[in-house]
């Protein structure tokens, strides 16, 4: 009897603490403004994403080549959008493929 319940309980709180990974996550608004990102560095959770908004008046195109976490959001025309998931832990360094100045570093954690 006592096995029974034990037993018939680990998988809901396997369960349950699997489905509050994706809940918990949180997103991050990063905005591309005067050909800066609005912050240089963020720290954030594996799990969170971060939305990468154009808020000028010129087109970028922002990426990363850290290994394990590329991507590329090609050309974002002014007022676009995208968002981006991190889920795996390290430093993420995201750049401007047409700004070269425009940096921003990304902590996983
Ligand atoms: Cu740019």
């Amino acid at each position: 009897m006592i096995n029974r319940i034990i037993f018939g309980t680990l998988p809901t709180i396997a369960l349950v603490t699997l489905s509050a990974v994706p809940l918990l996550a949180a997103d991050h608004e990063i905005n591309q403004q005067d050909r800066h990102f609005s912050q240089t560095e963020i720290t954030i959770k594996v799990g969170d994403t971060i939305s990468f908004k154009n808020d000028d008046e010129v087109t970028h195109n922002v990426f990363s080549t850290t290994p394990g976490m590329e991507f590329d959001l090609h050309r974002q025309a002014p007022g676009a959008s995208s968002t981006i998931p991190f889920n795996k832990v390290g430093d993420v360094e995201v750049d401007c493929s047409i700004h070269p100045r425009m940096k921003l570093l990304v902590h996983v954690r």
